[in-house]
């Protein structure tokens, strides 16, 4: 297992720094990490998640919690995806948690499968429920009986919905924080148009908004494509996905999904309207979703040996303040210049803070807020004050710069339209490395071996691909397609399947993924 031992870190190593602080720097901060990114990932992400304060494990397996610093990234994603979502005129609504046995087995197709995951409620207090009720792994079952409801006559559409919530799926593989959680948050798009040509519309404009999310803001590089039928949601017509992925353990990752419903729960649900001629017609479906899995992405991305990296965009503070306060310093003046710093930042829009911690020594809060992963450190010193200026630390290359006080909101800006473009190059450069493309099968097995994003000509056939998972299986899991990508290479004509020899349809990304 690639992704980091689920329930409990096997080095559970709780920052000890506050009760023991005088010691070597691995030891004196406490904050050190144990496991190397390249030594072992699985640990080295639960040291990261949990010593970064993003995650604290909980007695619950697969269940996490999420403290502030993970919450401040998901609340910058939700304000974006929500202007976003806004401009489409896409609604916000509040669904309950809990839907009842006959509502859940409504769709039958769609619930196979998927059945030992459901959670259910089957008592208060003492006494048994009558009935038991679930609690949602997702909502199109709770949504739909009301757009069936709601929808009479092609005025009605489209309607577009959008809520934010937690989901509940009883997962029984390992468990990885935000990666695979047994609940998790996401955003859950739920819309119906008159038309297919109206949610083929969406489907794909809401595709472009996650790479935009994963590329622009988390600064992770993802291909958008689509699934193949056996990867596809089953409930519905087509699923298209944004795929990531993670060099250290060689793993594709589903990013985010939006899929084209067609006429699947409209019919179920009898979600018809009245057209312009008076006939009644079925709606077009969509369904889409962006989850605190993409977290879980960006910190497998970007974190490095000293822990968290994070993308200045949304990153929770941008740039902290540290002063230096050396034994025979004025540091009353430190103080005012940290202050006069941090709020000069903050005036014109930078997340800015000071630790003005008196009980820490700047070596400690070095390492604390590169654990932390905030993108840029700027230090304070009796000099910097003599000159007029501050020292620069980027997180992402270590580089360290003086600026002078004058140009400093300027300076900062354009350091942190750097560190993001920065990431986003060396993470693409990284991606790009592992893409290896190969035409047969001892290629493939090769290059699998060698944890590469495969890119492959492939049949397009549901028979071929479940060979290849057969073929592949292993302790590490199965090979699959994670997506065929809408840029396609040229395939040239008498080009063969990998797998198969028949004539090859598309080029299609395979690898191991979580
Ligand atoms: C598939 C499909 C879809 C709305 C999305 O991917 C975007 C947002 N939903 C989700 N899926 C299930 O339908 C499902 C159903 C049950 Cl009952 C379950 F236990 C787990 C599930 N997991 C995924």
């Amino acid at each position: 297992m690639a992704g980091g031992k689920g329930d409990k870190p096997a080095n559970a190593n709780k920052s000890n720094a506050a009760a023991n602080p005088s010691k070597g720097r691995k030891k004196e901060t406490g904050l050190g990490l144990t496991n190397t990114k390249d030594g072992n990932f699985g640990e080295w992400y639960s040291e990261v998640v949990t010593n970064g304060e993003m995650i604290e494990y909980y007695n619950i397996s697969g269940c996490y919690i999420l403290r502030p610093w993970a919450m401040s990234i998901w609340e910058i994603m939700q304000v974006n995806i929500h202007a976003e979502i806004k401009k489409m005129k896409i609604k916000t609504c509040y669904f309950p948690l809990f839907v009842s046995n006959n509502v859940l087995q409504k769709e039958k197709d769609h619930i196979q499968g998927f059945a030992p995951e459901v959670a259910w409620v089957t008592r208060s207090g003492d006494s048994e429920l009558e009935i038991p009720i679930a609690i949602r792994p997702t909502s199109e079952t709770v949504m739909y009986p009301y757009f069936s409801k709601w929808i009479r006559g092609h005025r009605d559409l489209p309607l577009k919905l959008n809520q934010w919530c937690n989901v509940v799926r009883w997962e029984f593989s390992n468990p990885t924080p935000f990666i695979r959680s047994r609940e998790f948050l996401w955003q859950e798009g739920h819309t119906a148009f008159a038309t297919k040509e109206e949610a083929d519309t969406e489907v794909v404009e809401i595709l472009e908004l996650y790479r935009r999310l994963y590329e622009e803001y988390l600064a992770v590089p993802v291909v958008k494509g689509k699934k193949s039928e056996m990867e596809k949601f089953a409930g519905g017509l087509y699923t298209t996905s944004v795929e990531a992925f993670i060099p250290h353990s060689g793993r594709g990752v589903q990013g985010a999904t939006s899929h084209c419903l067609g006429q699947n729960f409209a019919k179920m649900f009898e979600i018809k309207f009245e057209d312009e001629k008076g006939e009644k017609a079925m709606v077009w479906q969509n369904s889409w979703a962006y989850s605190t899995r993409t977290i879980g992405v960006m910190v497998m991305v970007h974190g490095d040996d000293k822990g968290l990296v994070l993308p200045p965009k949304v990153a929770g503070v941008q740039v902290i303040v540290i002063h230096l306060p050396y034994s025979d310093a004025d540091v009353d003046a430190l103080v005012n210049a940290s202050l006069e710093t941090v709020k000069a930042l903050c005036d014109v829009g930078i997340r800015a803070e000071a630790d003005l911690r008196e009980n820490y020594k700047p070596g400690w809060k070095y390492a604390h807020w590169e654990m932390k992963g905030v993108p840029l450190r700027i230090e304070i010193g009796p000099r910097d004050i003599a000159k007029n200026q501050v020292c620069v630390a980027r997180r992402d290359n270590g580089k360290k710069i003086d600026i002078p006080m004058d140009d400093l909101v300027d300076k900062v800006k354009g350091l942190l339209d750097d560190v993001q473009q920065n990431m986003f190059e060396v993470a693409k450069q990284k991606r790009d490395a592992c893409v290896q493309v190969i035409k047969t099968w001892d290629e493939f097995i090769v290059a699998l071996a060698q944890k590469k994003l495969i890119l492959a000509p492939w049949c397009d056939e549901e028979e071929v691909e479940k060979d290849v998972k057969t073929k592949t299986k292993g302790e590490t899991g199965a090979a699959k397609t994670l997506c065929s990508p809408f840029e396609q290479p040229e395939l040239p004509k008498g080009t063969l399947c990998f797998a198969s020899g028949k004539p090859a349809k598309k080029w299609t990304y395979w690898g191991r993924s979580y």
